[in-house]
């Protein structure tokens, strides 16, 4: 029998769970995460990444493995002794809130580590297909409605960049390059693979002919996903003592300047490459020294909206 859930942090305003132990929509009950969690899009890169983990000895011999009835899969083992979970949870940043709010939710008390690994489109002329980036910064791209409504503003919003952990991103990046092409980079993180990724499409009035050049006045990206902006923004908003420490690799599989696609066993072999070199990396990693210089005690209380 799982133990019960931590009080939510206003009694008023209690997280809506299916049951008093397993949270909402990854239907995980508390003590089913490590402290050290990679995310993943695709399920069958989740289970290729769970293929190199051992079950923890609570799990008596067999990986612990949970599918949700919302499309997430979890599993949590051990990775060279360390606890790991690995997450699959589809695609899209309201995928990805669910996936870290409630994560934090049911994860170990104190600092945690997210990481999320994914395929990226690429935007630099030579940065070549199968290359990982290690994002450092995400600017948000999204497809502004009220200039369809009333012509307002542009069609397309570019925010504020948010940083990865800088601590964590180089960290990643010193694992992933000692097997595989990679580099730091910026990211464009879209809310659609078509519209905001400037993908025409004659049965829609996208407006996003000259989007690509709209972002590259903005900022230098050279990848466009669609996580991890999201991401990172929900990590740097936690609170002492139970803060995120977030970063995020993705693999370029199509460079959208030169039109080059990455070859299917190419990009199998190195996701596969990438996907271990990660594994290492966050079970490498150093929690106390994530967050080096930062304030862990307790954070203040909820006063705004
Ligand atoms: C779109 O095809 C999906 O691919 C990328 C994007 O972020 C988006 O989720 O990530 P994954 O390869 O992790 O699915
Ligand atoms: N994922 C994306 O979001 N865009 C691409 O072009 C490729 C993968």
């Amino acid at each position: 029998m799982a133990a019960p859930l931590s009080a939510p942090t206003d009694p008023k305003r209690p997280r809506p769970r299916p049951s008093a132990s397993r949270v909402l929509h990854l239907g995980l009950p508390p003590g089913a995460l490590a402290s050290r969690i990679l995310t993943v899009g695709d399920p069958a890169r989740a289970a290729l990444l769970a293929s190199h983990l051992t079950p923890r000895p609570q799990d008596k011999g067999r990986l612990f493995i949970h599918s949700s009835s919302r499309g997430f899969t979890t599993y949590t083992g051990l990775f060279l002794s360390t606890p790991i979970s690995i997450i699959s949870f589809g695609m899209g940043s309201q995928m990805i809130d669910f996936l870290v709010r409630e994560s934090r939710d049911v994860a170990p008390p104190g600092p945690i580590v997210i990481i999320s690994y994914g395929s990226a489109g690429g935007l630099k002329r030579d940065v070549e297909v199968g290359t990982c980036v290690i994002i450092e910064k995400s600017y948000n791209v999204t497809r502004n409605s009220d200039h369809w409504t009333n012509g307002s503003g542009t069609p397309y919003n570019i925010s504020l960049p948010v940083p990865a952990n800088p601590k964590l991103s180089l960290h990643l990046l010193q694992q992933v390059k000692l097997s595989s092409p990679c580099v730091l980079g910026e990211s464009a993180t879209t809310c659609s693979f078509y519209s905001s990724q400037a993908r025409t499409d004659g049965n829609f009035d996208d407006k996003n002919g000259g989007l690509i050049s709209q972002i590259q006045k903005t900022c230098t990206p050279t990848s466009m996903e669609m996580e991890s902006f999201h991401l990172l923004d929900l990590a740097r908003s936690t609170r002492a003592p139970n803060k995120i420490a977030s970063a995020s690799a993705v693999v370029v599989v199509a460079n959208r300047v030169t039109g080059e696609v990455v070859e299917g066993r190419k990009l199998a072999e190195v996701e596969g490459r990438v996907g271990i070199a990660l594994l290492r990396a966050v079970c490498g990693v150093d929690l106390g020294e994530v967050w080096e210089g930062e304030d862990l005690n307790d954070g203040e209380s909820d006063e705004s909206v």
